[in-house]
């Protein structure tokens, strides 16, 4: 800035020159809070971490009420304890669920520290079943994601020697998973013995997520090992499932491996099915596959057309589309999270707050709440620590920076402290209503609630790189090298430069920028569109001759129709 050295008007320059480099108070404001409350989240990460290590390692998950343990490995499904062998000590899943939050967290002794004991201890030898879907997620994730941490120079995570440990132990587990896929569909058995397989007489039923989420993690095994038989039974998995569709785009809940055919016809965004849409979009996002956006593309406009009632979404016979529960489920609040990536920014927004308010009225969210009479579902009224809705809130911060965003973190912050933290812990909630509390802490608790809340407050670890978050919160970095479209001079950090103007302004997080270059069903690119689904009427002032000049509706994604007056609207019953 240059003055002329006037006496008169050396004052108005100086006001000039302070004005410019005065900071905004209220931006200050939120720097100064945003500092204070990732403070706040990495005690929360360090008192579950250390009392784990204390009264849990190396077992699986703590239990913070008695400060003691437990190997059932019980969220791996319903593992029963007979299965186990008595000296089984676990597989340390708190400790690798850990590693990519320690890696965030800029804690390298103890990434260090963990990465090394796990190399030294870890055996998948074990005559133990769990649920493939879950160890794919907690285990095989885990340990891909550290590996992948491990081995960039940027995070200086390893001072010693690193010889790809994590990834050896990675691809031993991913071979135990094989004989799961032996099925005449290529659709995978729900549980695998990780040392004899397919156990006899074992159940073919699985859920949509068990069977078509698996891809990021196993694709990503065979990209580092140059093993292709991980990502072929994962992707072969999947298109089976997507082929089991139904004429409107809908896939029920559970389905039986050997037949192929669906159980629960339901159909929702919620369990049993949400990582499916989840798994779509981010391995178009991590591969760059035509093939996953165009599933995932028919998937979320039918999820938008069936299921979403304005900010809610209910649940829906896959056949008929007509609607079967209405009931709002806690894993759905990834959803906004998952809108965010699409560019969805507004659908995101307003099922978001929805969440939110329900959090609110019970000081956490509770398992299932019936939308249809507005209150909590009898049986289920617990909350785990899910991390759903912190999720859904760091993506909507990232896209938008609106502070509010901050709010709800924080006060989400405080529940979770007020209700959840005992000596030994964090406990889960077993009834919201009275928030009595139960002797578990879900390792994911570490691997998810903690990270997204902290990356909330201080997102540097992903500012300048793009990265994906698995289902269960382990980030892996988006690579020319595994990716079908990005070019080989491509760097993370400039993947929004190498998009056109028209694609920066709708910025989706993480400068992740999923949507492709065409538009999805906009007749008029210019015009302002709602949601991904929505189609301008053609005059602004919605008035018609004929159905041909009425949009799409963005909200409901159904088509408009012109009245006998002369209006676009949503004329037609369903
Ligand atoms: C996590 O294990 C994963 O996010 C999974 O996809 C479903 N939700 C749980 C935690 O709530």
């Amino acid at each position: 800035m240059s003055c002329p050295i006037h006496p008169r008007r050396l004052f108005l320059c100086l006001l000039i020159s302070l004005t410019f480099f005065v900071v905004d108070p209220s931006s200050q404001h939120i720097e100064v809070k945003k500092k204070q409350m990732r403070e706040k989240v990495r005690e929360m990460f360090y008192h579950a971490y250390d009392n784990y290590m204390t009264y849990a390692f190396p077992h699986d998950e703590l239990k913070p009420l008695t400060k003691s343990f437990t190997d059932s490995l019980s969220e791996l499904g319903n593992l029963k304890l007979e299965h186990l062998p008595t000296d089984y000590n676990g597989s340390a899943v708190t400790l690798v669920e850990s590693l990519s939050s320690l890696a965030i967290l800029g804690n390298s002794t103890e990434f260090e520290k963990g990465v090394l004991w796990l190399s030294e201890n870890l055996t998948f030898d074990i005559d133990a079943r769990v649920n493939l879907f879950e160890c794919n997620i907690r285990v095989l994730g885990g340990l891909i994601s550290a590996h992948l941490l491990a081995i960039d120079p940027n995070n200086r995570l390893i001072q010693g020697s690193y010889n790809n440990q994590l990834l050896r132990l990675a691809e031993d587990l991913g071979k135990r998973f094989l004989p799961a896929f032996e099925t005449p569909t290529g659709l995978p058995y729900a549980w695998i013995n990780l040392k004899n397989g397919v156990m006899e007489n074992e159940t073919t039923e699985t859920s949509t997520s068990g069977c078509g989420s698996l891809v990021l993690e196993m694709g990503a095994l065979s990209r580092l090992t140059g093993d292709p038989r991980f990502e072929s039974a994962a992707l072969r998995a999947l298109r089976q499932l997507w082929r089991m569709r139904s004429s409107l785009d809908l896939l029920g809940t559970t389905l039986d491996v050997v037949t192929g055919e669906w159980i629960e016809y339901s159909s929702s965004i919620g369990a049993g099915v949400d990582s499916f849409y989840e798994y779509l979009l981010k391995a178009y996002i991590l591969f760059g596959k035509e093939d996953y956006w165009r599933m995932f593309h028919s998937a979320y406009l039918a999820s938008q057309k069936y299921f979403r009632h304005g900010p809610w979404y209910h649940e829906a016979n896959m056949w008929s589309g007509k609607p079967t529960y209405w009931q709002l489920t806690s894993l759905q609040a990834f959803w906004p999270g998952l809108q965010v990536l699409v560019g969805d920014i507004a659908a995101a927004n307003s099922s978001h707050r929805e969440f939110f308010h329900v959090w609110e009225k019970f000081g956490v969210l509770p398992e299932r709440y019936l939308l249809d009479h507005q209150i909590i579902h009898p049986t289920m009224k617990y909350y785990p620590l899910r991390p759903e809705l912190a999720e859904s809130t760091f993506y909507l911060y990232q896209a938008t920076k609106d502070p509010w965003y901050l709010d709800v973190g924080e006060s989400m912050v405080k529940s979770l402290n007020l209700y959840t933290k005992v000596t030994g812990g964090f406990a889960s909630v077993r009834d919201v209503t009275t928030m009595q509390l139960e002797d578990h802490q879900h390792s994911f608790f570490l691997a998810e609630t903690c990270k997204y809340l902290y990356l909330l407050f201080d997102d540097s670890f992903v500012a300048k790189r793009n990265y994906i978050f698995t289902t269960e919160g382990h980030p892996i970095q988006v690579v020319s090298s595994w990716h079908e479209k990005l070019p080989e001079t491509y760097f993370s950090g400039n993947w929004t430069l190498s998009k056109s103007g028209a694609w920066e302004s709708r910025a989706s997080a993480l400068s992740l920028q999923v949507c492709p270059p065409i538009s999805l069903n906009s007749r008029h690119p210019e015009q302002q569109r709602e949601s991904a689904c929505h189609v301008p009427d053609e005059q602004i002032n919605h008035k018609c001759w004929s159905n041909k000049e009425c949009g799409v509706d963005a909200t409901t994604c159904r088509l408009r129709t012109c009245s006998g007056v002369g209006y676009c609207g949503l004329w037609n019953p369903l």
